[in-house]
C-alpha cells in the first residue's frame, strides 16, 4: 500500500513539475513562457531593447508574451497582474520608476512566479522580490560623462556652465546618472549646472526643454544629456537658436545609438558615454536557469564603454543599434 501512495505522490510532483514549465494559457507545449512589461518606445535605445529581447526570446525556443507600458507605472503593473493570471513561468520587466512594486511583486512572489529585473533597477529594500537585476550602473555612466568634461577643461579655471537635460523623473538612470556626474564635478568650483530639468528621454521634450535653457541663459558653455534622442532634439534647438552644436555649446550625451553617433561625426555632439541595450541574449539565459532552479546572481552589471568624437566614424560601421 506505501509503495503505491509513494508513486502516486512522485508521479503527481512530477506531473506538477511539467505543468510548472507549461501551465500557462499558452497551451501547455511544455515551451517556457516569459511575460514581459517593456517602459515603452520613447527613444532609439528602447526600440532596440525591445527588438533584443523579442529576437532572443525567438531564437532562444522562449514563448513570449510582451506588453508595452507607454511609460506609464499603472500599465506594468497591470501588465504584471496578467502575467500572474495567465501563469507564465516567469515575469521580466524594465521598471519606468523606481518606487511602487512591492505589491504587485509580493503577489508574483505568493504564485510562486520568479521576476527578473532589467534594464532599470526599484528602490524596494526586499530583494527576495526578485531573482536578479541585468542592467548598466547609471552611476558609473554618470561619472564617466563629467571625467570627459574635467580632461576637455583640464588646465583651464575659466567658469563652465552646464544645462542638463534629465530622464524620466524617479527613473534609475535619471536619478543615477544625474548622481555620477554631480559626485565627479563637485571637486571644482569652475563647474556649474545652471539649470536641470527633465526631458522624459525623449527627442521632442528635450528640443522643447533646451529651448527654454536657451531662452533663459545667454551663456551656456556645455550641455549634458541623459540619452542621446533628448541630445538630437536639443540640437535642432540650439541650431535654430543661430548657434553651432559640438562647437559654441558642447554637448555630452549617452546610450551610444547609431543617429548619436552620426552626430558627432558631424561634430554636433563631443562624446557619447555607452548604454548597452542588447540584453536579450543574457536575460533568455537568466530565465532559463531559473526555470530550472539554478541559482542566479542578484546582480549583474551590462559591459560598456565611451566614444569620443574622433573614434565615432570608425566605430559607426560596427554598432548594432
Ligand atoms: C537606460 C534606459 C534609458 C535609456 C534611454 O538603461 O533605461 O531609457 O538611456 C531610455 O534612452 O529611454
Amino acid at each position: 500500500m506505501r509503495k503505491t501512495l509513494t508513486t502516486i505522490i512522485a508521479l503527481a510532483l512530477v506531473a506538477g513539475g511539467v505543468a510548472a514549465c507549461g501551465n500557462s494559457d499558452s497551451g501547455g507545449d511544455g515551451k517556457i513562457v516569459l511575460g514581459f512589461s517593456q517602459v515603452g518606445a520613447e527613444s532609439g535605445w528602447r526600440t532596440a531593447n525591445t527588438k533584443s529581447i523579442q529576437d532572443s526570446a525567438k531564437e532562444a525556443g522562449i514563448t513570449l508574451k510582451f506588453s508595452d507600458a507607454q511609460q506609464k507605472q499603472e500599465n506594468q503593473i497591470k501588465a504584471i497582474r496578467t502575467f500572474i493570471q495567465q501563469k507564465v513561468d516567469v515575469i521580466a520587466f524594465s521598471p519606468v520608476v523606481e518606487s511602487g512594486w512591492d505589491t504587485v511583486l509580493k503577489e508574483a512572489k505568493a504564485k510562486k512566479i520568479p521576476v527578473i529585473l532589467t534594464d532599470r533597477a526599484i528602490d524596494s529594500k526586499d530583494t527576495s522580490l526578485y531573482k536578479t537585476f541585468l542592467g548598466s550602473d547609471f552611476v558609473e555612466e554618470g561619472r564617466r560623462s563629467a571625467q570627459w568634461l574635467v580632461k576637455a577643461t583640464e588646465g583651464s579655471t575659466d567658469p563652465v556652465t552646464i544645462v542638463e537635460l534629465q530622464g524620466t523623473t524617479g527613473s534609475a538612470p535619471a536619478i543615477d546618472r544625474k548622481e555620477g556626474f554631480a559626485e565627479v564635478i563637485k571637486a571644482d568650483p569652475k563647474f556649474q549646472i545652471i539649470a536641470s530639468q527633465t526631458g522624459d528621454f525623449t527627442r521632442a521634450k528635450g528640443k522643447e526643454v533646451m529651448q527654454a535653457f536657451l531662452k533663459a541663459h545667454k551663456d551656456i558653455d556645455v550641455l549634458y544629456a541623459h540619452n542621446d534622442d533628448m541630445a538630437l532634439g536639443a540640437i535642432q534647438a540650439i541650431e535654430e537658436a543661430g548657434l553651432k552644436p559640438g562647437t559654441d555649446i558642447k554637448i555630452i550625451s549617452v546610450d551610444g545609438v547609431k543617429d548619436a553617433f552620426v552626430a558627432m561625426t558631424e561634430g554636433k555632439i563631443n562624446v557619447v558615454v555607452e548604454c548597452n541595450p542588447l540584453l536579450g541574449p543574457q536575460l533568455m539565459d537568466i530565465v532559463k536557469k531559473v526555470v530550472d532552479g539554478q541559482e542566479t546572481p542578484q546582480r549583474i552589471v551590462t559591459e560598456e564603454g565611451v566614444f569620443t568624437a574622433d573614434q565615432a566614424a570608425a566605430a559607426l560601421p560596427n554598432r548594432k543599434y
